[in-house]
């Protein structure tokens, strides 16, 4: 009885949202993206599939409502797992086929099949929690009515708005809420500001009255999520003056148009809404989700060209201040990975190697470089393009408040105890369940302070090996299959002979293809020693994937 009033509760529902005319969706590297007029039946199937991911695992799911730094057009969808992750890789093809079943029929078979093959419990035996997010897209309100109309078409299963969030508020909630932890925005707003300040307060007293760290910060919200709930944040943020753009207010410009962590990252130009007046200032740039996060600085007299400091640098950032502390505590083993993608700058690379530092690659989307990152100690892990955040095992929790708690009683106040101390507010203040712009923005902000550095001194770390990117239109990206963390094609195998003998030609060359996860493109990227030879080998490069797959250069 409870199978047959399963079945129709989902075939009345499923009605409601059909499946449109001749698209196809794919669960990719960041859940579902479209156009947002066309994925009401994709948002409703997801819930399905989140309702049923908290049956199976017996705890909360989520499911977050966002195309990221897409235009304002587009939408997406993504669902978190119980610890606050992504949704675990196995269920993706159940995803894609619950999101392409043809008809309310099929997705009900599918949906009843695969429970039974997952030994599910359906019928409203054990209940199932989603919670709800969305960013600020005028798409969004729609969907999420048609996820919360997806979630109860399983019986049993409840949904909780959790509100207009950025995509790591939501992560962490989840995370909370199931370990029975505070989780309410309020509560992420206090844990960033509080940790922050306990880090401000460690910075070495000799510190205090450098002037090198100038107090202000400009930040570029994107025009998304991500400004309005930094402007809430800096209420209680001391030590600091932040003054927040592009917040998506009337008349402020479009979400993602122009500004952005994506734009400022890729275009290496000032967002809208800066000007030569911010010479000179420390500047942040967030993504529409508030997920990624880069710094720049205005160069003089260039019309608003800018100094990047990428996601390399802020992990190189992370790394040497997480070293620091730990060089002082060697009651503290600890195993520390730091986890790159090919992307990372070959110079970003070499630098964290010359710190003796372990560097593993992984390939692109975050999922890979966070289930890497868990095999660690410490797993420090960021994308080029400024997603990342530090991971801490419980077992190095637990240690790490040991001696900590035993310093403070011992030896208070010396360099031992303050270092234990810095690396809990560390564990504190950055997000462990995903990259998070926001978290991330003040943890660099809390380093700066702490190491007493300029911004200067931050750029000058290194120096990024010059580099280019381009993507190619071919007839089927999917024809391109690539080993070693995408840094090698194994197919077609001829295509790698011609990279091989194209980069042989450069000085400090490195070139690899990939087809995109998010757009039907296959991405280049290479770098050399001048950024003519970079360009140049990119173009070659190019021209022989153009002439084994397809048509057509963009750059
Ligand atoms: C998505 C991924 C990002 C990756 C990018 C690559 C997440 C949350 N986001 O935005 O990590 O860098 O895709 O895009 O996983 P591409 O495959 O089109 O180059
Ligand atoms: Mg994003």
């Amino acid at each position: 009885m409870a199978g047959d009033q399963q079945l129709s509760l989902l075939l009345d529902s499923a009605v409601r949202f059909p499946l449109p005319n001749g698209l196809r969706f794919s669960y990719g590297t960041s859940g579902f993206r479209s156009d947002g007029s066309l994925l009401a039946s994709t948002v409703h199937r997801s819930g399905i599939v989140a309702a049923l991911r908290s049956l199976k695992t017996g705890s909360t799911s989520g499911l977050v409502i966002t195309a990221s730094h897409n235009p304002v057009c587009d939408n997406g969808v993504k669902i978190a797992d119980p610890d606050g992750s992504m949704m675990d890789q196995s269920w993706e093809p159940f995803a894609n086929a619950v999101a392409n079943a043809p008809d309310p029929n099929s997705l009900a078979q599918l949906v009843l099949q695969f429970a039974k093959d997952e030994e599910i419990p359906l019928g409203g035996a054990q209940s199932a929690e989603v919670l709800l997010a969305r960013d600020t897209r005028p798409t969004g309100e729609a969907l999420l009515e048609a996820a919360k109309q997806g979630i109860s078409s399983i019986i049993g299963a409840v949904a909780i708005d959790m509100g207009v969030l950025t995509t790591p508020e939501l992560h962490w909630m989840v995370r909370n809420w199931n370990k029975g932890t505070k989780a309410t925005e309020s509560d992420y707003f206090a844990q960033i500001s509080n940790s922050f300040r306990s880090l401000m307060e460690l910075a070495p007293n000799e510190n205090l009255n450098l002037n090198a760290v100038e107090k202000k910060l400009i930040v570029d919200g994107a025009n998304g999520v991500g400004g309005a709930k930094l402007e809430e944040i800096k209420k209680n943020i001391i030590g600091l003056e932040i003054d927040v753009r592009n917040t998506g207010k009337e008349g402020e410009g479009l979400l993602n148009e122009g500004c952005g962590a994506d734009f400022v990252q890729k275009e290496k130009f000032a967002p809208s809404g800066f000007c030569s007046d911010d010479l000179g200032i420390r500047c942040a740039s967030l993504d529409g989700d508030a997920d990624r996060l880069v710094f720049f600085r205005l160069i003089p007299n260039t019309n608003n060209k800018i100094e990047l400091v990428d996601g390399d640098k802020i992990l190189s950032l992370f790394a040497i201040f997480i070293q620091e502390q730990l060089s002082l505590l060697e009651e503290l083993p600890t195993r520390l990975g730091v986890i790159q993608t090919a992307y990372a700058n070959g110079a970003a690379t070499d630098y964290l190697r010359n710190l003796g530092l372990e560097v593993i690659f992984t390939p692109t989307g975050v999922k890979y470089l966070h289930e890497k990152a868990l095999e660690y100690d410490i797993g420090l892990y960021f994308e080029a393009n400024g997603h990342g955040t530090v991971l801490f095992s419980k077992e190095f929790l637990s240690q790490l408040e040991l001696v900590n708690s035993e310093l403070t009683s011992k030896l208070p106040g010396s360099e031992k105890q303050r270092a234990a101390s810095r690396l809990v507010a560390v564990t504190q203040l950055i997000n462990q369940a995903v990259g998070d712009a926001l978290s991330g923005l003040f943890l660099v902000e809390a380093i700066l302070h702490n190491k007493g550095w300029s911004f200067q001194k931050w750029c000058d770390l290194y120096q990024d090996l010059p580099s280019r990117q381009l993507k190619v239109k071919v007839a089927d990206r999917t024809a391109i299959e690539t080993a070693d963390a995408e840094t090698r094609v194994v197919k077609p195998s001829a295509l790698q002979e011609l990279i091989d003998t194209e980069t042989a030609k450069y000085t400090h060359g490195r070139c690899f293809v990939r087809p995109s996860g998010t757009e039907d493109v296959v991405r280049i990227y290479a770098e050399a020693a001048t950024q003519d030879s970079a360009d140049s080998l990119a173009n070659s490069v190019a021209q022989h994937v153009n002439s084994i797959l397809g048509f057509d250069i963009k750059a």
